[in-house]
């Protein structure tokens, strides 16, 4: 049996996060180091393991990959979960980016002063609301279909369902206008391998308190 993907990064969601999404959602069991101290993350660089002197890094299939974009799609298409051809693929790769462009700046609020963190979320929900959810919510409504791409469980989807649970973290009333989102919502929430993900106890990590800002910080040395 092949060994399990190893996943070492901090205990916190960051850039790790949307890959333990995708490996949850393809329902691949993977083991976690999570680094705590200095020491772990100059190991690593100086083992000559983090390709750009950066993590997240999955040790997986041979290999050490870094760069969350790469890991994601070689698991996207290691676990069939990247469309059936080159269009649909392209597809599945706009709709990941745009949801990671708005994941990244809620990501970031958290280390943030509290007065920055109030405008960034005024600004964050105004772009949720009048970019990114409309984005999505026309897809749906203009395909009728019960997943983005293609009528088939895809990466695009399990990205947009972590990017809108984020979002709702924020504001819990955000899907009110989007019905079809909402929809969807519950549609994927209840995919067997993603109801195991959001149970309590599994490997998803909780938005960021000041522990874990204050331990990136100090392995980052920021
Ligand atoms: N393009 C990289 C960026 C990775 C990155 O910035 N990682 C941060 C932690 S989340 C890091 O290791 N920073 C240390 C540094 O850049 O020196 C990716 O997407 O994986």
């Amino acid at each position: 049996m092949a060994a399990k993907p190893k996943l070492y990064y901090f205990r916190g969601r960051g850039r790790m996060e949307s890959i333990r999404w995708l490996l949850a959602g393809a329902g691949v069991e993977f083991e976690e180091v999570f680094l705590e101290k200095r020491e772990q993350y100059e190991k690593l660089e100086n083992d000559g393991r983090l390709l750009f002197g950066q993590v997240p890094l999955v040790e997986m299939d041979g290999m050490e990959l870094t760069q969350t974009r790469a890991i994601l799609s070689y698991l996207a298409a290691k676990y069939n979960l990247y469309g059936k051809d080159l269009k649909e693929r392209v597809r599945i790769d706009m709709y990941v980016d745009g949801t990671l462009d708005l994941m990244m700046m809620i990501a970031l609020l958290h280390f943030k002063n509290p007065e920055e963190q109030e405008e960034n979320i005024a600004l964050i929900m105004k772009k949720a609301k009048t970019r990114y959810l409309p984005v999505f919510e026309k897809i749906l409504k203009d395909h009728g279909e019960d997943f983005l791409v293609g009528n088939k469980f895809s990466w695009a989807d399990i990205q947009l369902i972590e990017a809108i649970l984020m979002v709702e973290e924020l504001r819990a009333s955000v899907l009110s206008d989007f019905p079809l989102l909402k929809a969807f919502k519950t549609r994927i929430s209840n995919i067997p391998t993603i109801k195991k993900f959001l149970q309590p106890g599994s490997q998803r990590k909780p938005a960021p308190d000041q522990h874990y800002v204050d331990t990136v910080k100090h392995i980052l040395q920021f």
